[in-house]
């Protein structure tokens, strides 16, 4: 059965095309700096947002329509898996992305719950053999459910610790017997509402003793693909404990994690967290901890994850400009973490949708490979700290000079006489120079 009947496979007509239900921008096998686009954009679709959520609100229900012809659960998580794959097999997109609960409802015990996932596990497989699409990663829902009211991990009950475990060992297996490139721990309500009632240290502490018993786990049984920690500051709770890059960083160095998980950096979760886009991902790479992006954008005048598609072409291209200088995606990818607004509630919608953001990531590839090339922003960058690569400034990096002798350095100076101008208004300048 066909489910979206009146969306054809979306091909690339270039941007004086017309057709709504056309790149203008991505074209898949195009060459760019050594790697066709497809190969460094490895785009993914959401399963939660594309397959699952109808757009529902605080405020009303939704206004979507995704029961795929059925009102049995397990008929209808079949007929889903049939419909996304015919969605990726439109958009031309290679991978995707789940929660275990996206692609099965969970049961009366956890082991029915199992037994569901098991079937769809291998629906899943079957439709990815015939299409050859891949799996970019998996995760475990443990935050839905009212169980998770006080968060998984980090909850304050042993009992949700030992349900969390068990789900997340499934989740794990699942992920490999699709042959899933990475595992993602978003801490979905892993922090606090108060400190009043909290034990924090007891918290992160068994947060990571979840953590090292996942990933020993999934290695025994023979993942090798990337574990990754996706920050976010606040929503569900106040505070989670994976505010942004920087902390996670600190929290898997204390508890000697850091060498197996990278990150999965999201924008909106960025911009919440009051850093660019651009930031987290600088963060991640120079710390040698890029792995995966969650494409999307939000709203500037909102304090919340509005989770839209990517449109805005400056955010794209700066994030473009740290993969490629990260020297690109391994394991990860761009997985569209983002849903059509409630107004858009069209299967068209989502569609459209696509298209807009995979535009936006490849015109996102194109800009930051020519900021590259045309080397000016990069060249600027290294000569305003040339001072570092001779005399005093050499001697600071190679840790070979003390306090006392920079004194002595700085007294015959006198003062500083050069200081050279940052030139941002210039930067910004060539930026747009070279966008349009
Ligand atoms: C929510 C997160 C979530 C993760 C996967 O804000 O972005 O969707 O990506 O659990
Ligand atoms: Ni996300
Ligand atoms: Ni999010």
């Amino acid at each position: 059965m066909e489910y979206f009947v009146n969306i054809p496979k979306i091909k690339y007509e270039g941007k004086e095309s017309t057709n709504p239900l056309s790149f203008k921008f991505y074209n898949p096998d195009e060459v760019i700096a050594g790697k066709t686009m497809r190969e460094h954009l490895r785009f993914a679709m959401s399963y939660w947002h594309t397959m699952c959520a109808e757009g529902s609100d605080m405020f009303g229900v939704g206004t979507g329509d995704k029961s795929y012809g059925a009102t049995d659960p397990m008929e209808q998580a079949k007929n889903k898996a049939y419909a996304a794959f015919e969605l990726m097999e439109k958009l031309d997109i290679d991978y995707y992305c789940f929660h275990d609960r996206d692609i099965a409802p969970e049961g009366a015990t956890l082991a029915e719950t199992n037994a569901r996932l098991d079937e769809i596990a291998d629906l899943l497989e079957e439709l990815m053999k015939k299409s050859g699409k891949k799996l970019l990663w998996g995760t475990a829902n443990c935050f839905g459910n009212k169980r998770y009211m006080h968060g998984a991990g980090t909850a304050p009950n042993a009992d949700v610790f030992a349900f969390a475990a068990a789900q997340i060992k499934k989740a794990i297996e699942i992920t490999v017997k699709l042959g899933g490139e990475g595992y993602v721990f978003w801490g979905g309500r892993e922090g606090y509402e108060t400190l009043l009632n909290t034990n924090m240290a007891l918290e992160q502490d068994n947060m990571a003793r979840l953590m090292r018993m996942a990933v020993d786990y999934a290695r025994s049984i023979g993942f090798t693909g990337d574990f990754y920690i996706e920050p976010k500051p606040k929503e569900p709770t106040k505070h989670q404990y994976d505010f942004d890059v920087a902390t996670v960083l600190a929290f898997l160095r204390k508890y000697g994690l850091d060498k197996d998980f990278k990150m999965n950096v999201e924008a909106n979760h960025a911009t919440l967290a009051a850093h660019t886009f651009q930031h987290e991902l600088r963060v991640a790479r120079d710390n040698g901890a890029f792995g995966s992006i969650d494409a999307n954008q939000g709203d500037m005048l909102l304090g919340w994850d509005t989770d839209q598609f990517p449109t805005n072409v400056y955010e794209t291209a700066l994030c473009m400009y740290e993969v490629l200088k990260a020297g690109g995606f391994t394991k990860g990818g761009l997985n569209f973490d983002a849903k059509t607004r409630r107004g858009s509630n069209t299967a068209e919608d989502i569609f459209l949708a696509y298209i807009a953001g995979m535009d936006a990531f490849a015109l996102g590839l194109r800009i930051a490979d020519k900021m590259i090339r045309d080397g000016r922003i990069d060249k600027f960058v290294d000569d305003r700290y040339a001072s570092y690569k001779t005399g005093i400034g050499k001697k600071i990096v190679d840790g070979t000079v003390t306090m006392a002798e920079l004194e002595a350095y700085a007294l015959e100076m006198g003062d500083v006489t050069t200081n050279i101008s940052g030139k941002q208004e210039y930067l910004e300048g060539v930026m747009n120079a070279l966008m349009f």
